[in-house]
């Protein structure tokens, strides 16, 4: 494929007289058609990963990347005097995951290819991803999100089927998108989608519509992890049509490739990504049935094939349907749901392990476990709670099914892509090897001691805040002082999260050079976070950030001291640009809370040292870098899960017994705040952090201030710190996720 030739037919014009978007539109083609040239594998078992969210982001560069063409490409461009960096900006982001979960899904997509293991993707096509966030009056609003041109990543394939809800049928339709690998090798993301789809049902800047009419708006959106009764029963709806498409296409695939329904399971592994994809339990058991296999035989063959991760122990976010629901929506799998409940209570007495409970409420996660033939949590923490605390009777039942895979994420996008500087000083230092396997970057920390490699490590951080510094300046009109330490917390915004004891501590900074107590480097507060629609704490510590940011921002005794940043819009593009410029990551979870976290691995990659608790992955990264290279505090899971079950905290004990903390607390509600904030918002925050604070905010917050502190006195030594850095780098290796796809394959898939 040849750019030029490209050129000449789309438009008859050289590079050099296209605009960005004709040279963006010709890349896409000529990526597009050299991925579909290179082979997938085709062994014998093969996997399908389903899930409600593939958060892709943005392609063109990574394909670029895994073609191993990204700087041919730049360099041919740079020749005719275009800038390959100003193109990519012209991409929208396919944005078609709320976080973690739907970021994972990508990664593992990406090193599926890349370890040319038998294995696609299988999820939905939302025409406007998560929704955009805006900000207005220091509050979030929420907009429409775009993501498909008449040009996309998207191929239209000739597989329909219809689907059946309870009174009516729809016809579903798959499109793909290649996914590249490192090296030569590609997989497929299949997105189904309903041709009737109106997008004309949303009104411009709203991302309020009919909820009601079911062929018009199915794949319309992709709905944030939480909502209102009608969204609800919408994400059923959505939820079964993408299962019962996967499910047809696996048994079509199955007979294709000339095998037979009776050994599926040596034909598919289904991966179930989280509760979301669960009822493709019980579909593919009815579509056994239907084509003759007995019931008995079918709910043997539909366990030996599929396997279920975990992703989270807040027990609001396991999915339970009240049963009318399922009814409505998809009366035929009923009786199967039944029939597996009854098996369950004949053979176990405990009913904590039910999948109907005493409410009719469907237990999804207990369909996976008691049919499936796998559970893995998703970091060793996390995995150990499940085993001895959340999913402990079903452990007691099915030892065998147990088992942990820690997360990862792929070295090609979060290293070789957004941190062009960093990826060649290390290729400089220890060759390319590392590319292709991780573990390499070991070889970094016979660099330890070396000043000059490690002044160069932070002229490549200077360089990357400078970057964020420019970018943010152009896109939000934000103005960074790249000589101040930049300590960033990037995720969405939930209070378990605890993005409120970072602003807790933005107030506490505040005072202190109200005070003349002054830092010795200036200290930059990045957050990016979007929050659930819904979800009105979540908006509210939203607003009390905002509403920091900009009384310091207009207090000339504190801003050249102190800068706290909301970047407006938070998405896997931002995170590119903000995760190389970060010194500090935040990763403060309340202990048992965070199942495992991704951003702690991109961070700790890029060279960034952890602020954090020993919370999901984190456990991890402390015991791989050793503790004078990572910045630990707070509770452990086992205390924190002690005082839930005596249920003996109390978050005004500790505001009225330390005057620090009253003093931060109060200062939400003060005159300076509710001049800028509204009175209702910040009321709201100060008497749920006073009266309940579910997520133990104050338990911590001392501790968090003293290590916090700690971290900022030990950057003052430049030298030592870029170790820090260095060991970071070198120990990331264990997180890329072609470790974490070879233990699947080599533990679960068996492909
Ligand atoms: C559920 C019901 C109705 C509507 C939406 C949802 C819903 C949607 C998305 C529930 C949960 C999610 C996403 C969860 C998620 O991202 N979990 C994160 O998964 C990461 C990958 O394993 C972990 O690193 C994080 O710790 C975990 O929070």
């Amino acid at each position: 494929m040849n750019l030029e030739k490209i050129l000449k037919e789309r438009c008859n014009k050289s590079i050099r007289n296209c605009t960005d978007q004709e040279l963006y539109y010709a890349l896409l083609e000529m990526t597009k058609h050299m991925a579909q040239e290179k082979v997938s594998s085709k062994g014998k078992r093969k996997l399908y990963y389903i899930s409600a969210e593939f958060l892709i982001g943005k392609l063109l560069s990574n394909n670029l990347i895994n073609l191993g063409i990204y700087d041919d490409v730049k360099q041919l461009l740079e020749e005719n005097g275009k800038n390959l960096s100003e193109i990519e900006e012209l991409e929208p982001e396919p944005s078609l995951g709320n976080g973690g979960l739907g970021r994972l899904a990508a990664c593992f997509l990406d090193s599926i290819a890349t370890l040319g293991l038998n294995g696609d993707g299988v999820g939905l096509n939302y025409h406007y991803g998560l929704f955009r966030q805006v900000f207005q009056d220091h509050l979030q609003c929420e907009t429409p999100n775009p993501w498909m041109e008449k040009e996309s990543w998207l191929t239209k394939t000739d597989r329909t089927y219809p689907i059946s809800f309870g009174g009516f049928t729809l016809t579903t339709r798959m499109y793909d998108i290649d996914v590249t690998g490192y090296g030569s090798r590609t997989t497929k993301l299949h997105l189904f989608d309903v041709e009737s789809v109106d997008e004309s049902i949303v009104k411009d800047d709203s991302i309020d519509f009919d909820k009601e009419d079911i062929a018009k708006n199915l794949t319309l959106f992709l709905y944030p992890d939480d909502s209102d009764d009608k969204g609800r029963l919408l994400r059923i709806y959505q939820q079964y049509f993408m299962v019962s498409s996967g499910a047809r296409l696996i048994l079509d695939e199955v007979e294709e490739r000339g095998g037979n329904l009776h050994d599926l399971s040596d034909y598919a592994a289904i991966q179930i990504n989280d509760t979301h994809p669960t009822m493709v339990i019980p579909e593919l058991i009815r579509l056994l049935m239907e084509r003759g296999i007995l019931m008995d035989e079918a709910i043997e063959i539909v366990s030996k094939t599929c396997a279920y991760t975990n992703h989270t122990i807040l027990a609001e976010a396991l999915e339970t349907w009240p049963m009318h629901y399922l009814d409505q929506v998809v009366p035929q799998l009923m009786p199967i749901i039944r029939e597996l409940d009854n098996r369950v209570r004949k053979k176990y007495r405990d009913p904590s392990v039910y999948i109907i409970d005493e409410e009719n409420r469907v237990h999804m996660a207990h369909i996976d476990i008691h049919y499936g033939y796998s559970v893995n949590g998703v970091a060793y923490l996390h995995t150990e709670i499940l085993k001895n605390t959340e999913l402990n009777h079903f452990y007691r039942l099915y030892p065998e099914k147990f088992n942990n895979k820690t997360n990862g994420i792929t070295f090609r996008r979060w290293l070789l892509h957004c941190n062009h500087g960093l990826a060649s000083l290390i290729e400089d230092l220890i060759g390319a090897g590392f590319k292709k396997d991780a573990m390499e970057l070991e070889k970094l920390e016979a660099f330890a001691e070396d000043a000059g490699v490690l002044e160069r490590l932070l002229e490549v951080k200077k360089n990357c805040k400078l970057e964020l510094k420019d970018y943010l300046e152009q896109t939000q009109g934000i103005c960074l002082n790249e000589n101040s330490v930049f300590d960033i917390q990037i995720k969405r915004l939930h209070e378990y999260k605890r993005q409120q004891m970072n602003a807790l501590y933005v107030i506490q900074k505040y005072f202190e050079i109200k005070e003349g107590k002054l830092p010795v480097t200036p200290i930059t507060v990045l957050f990016g976070a979007k929050a659930a629609p819904a979800y009105v704490i979540a908006k509210d510590i939203i607003h009390l950030i905002l509403c920091l940011q900009q009384l310091i921002d207009n207090d000339p005794e504190v801003s050249p001291y102190l800068k706290v940043v909301m970047v407006e819009n938070y998405n896997v593009t931002l995170a590119e640009k903000l995760i190389p410029a970060a010194d500090i990551h935040e990763q403060i979870s309340l202990a048992s809370k965070e199942a495992s976290g991704t951003s702690n691995m991109k961070f700790m990659l890029n060279g960034a040292v952890a602020l954090g608790t020993m919370d999901g992955a984190n456990v991890e990264i402390a015991d791989l870098v050793g503790k004078d290279n990572i910045y630990i505090f707070g509770e452990s899971s086992d205390t924190v899960i002690e005082h839930y079950a005596k249920a003996d905290y109390r978050s005004r004990d500790f505001y009225e017994k330390d005057p620090d903390i009253k003093r931060a607390v109060d200062f939400i509600i003060s005159d300076e705040l509710l001049e800028i904030g509204q009175k209702e918002n910040l009321e709201r925050l100060y008497h749920e952090l006073l009266n309940k604070d579910w997520f133990m905010t104050l338990l911590d917050f001392k501790s968090y201030v003293q290590e916090k502190e700690k971290a900022f006195r030990e950057y003052e030594d430049r030298e030592s710190w870029a170790k820090k850095m260095l060991i970071n780098i070198s120990k990331a290796g264990f997180f890329s996720s072609d470790r974490t796809i070879a233990q699947y394959n080599d533990e679960v898939w068996k492909l």
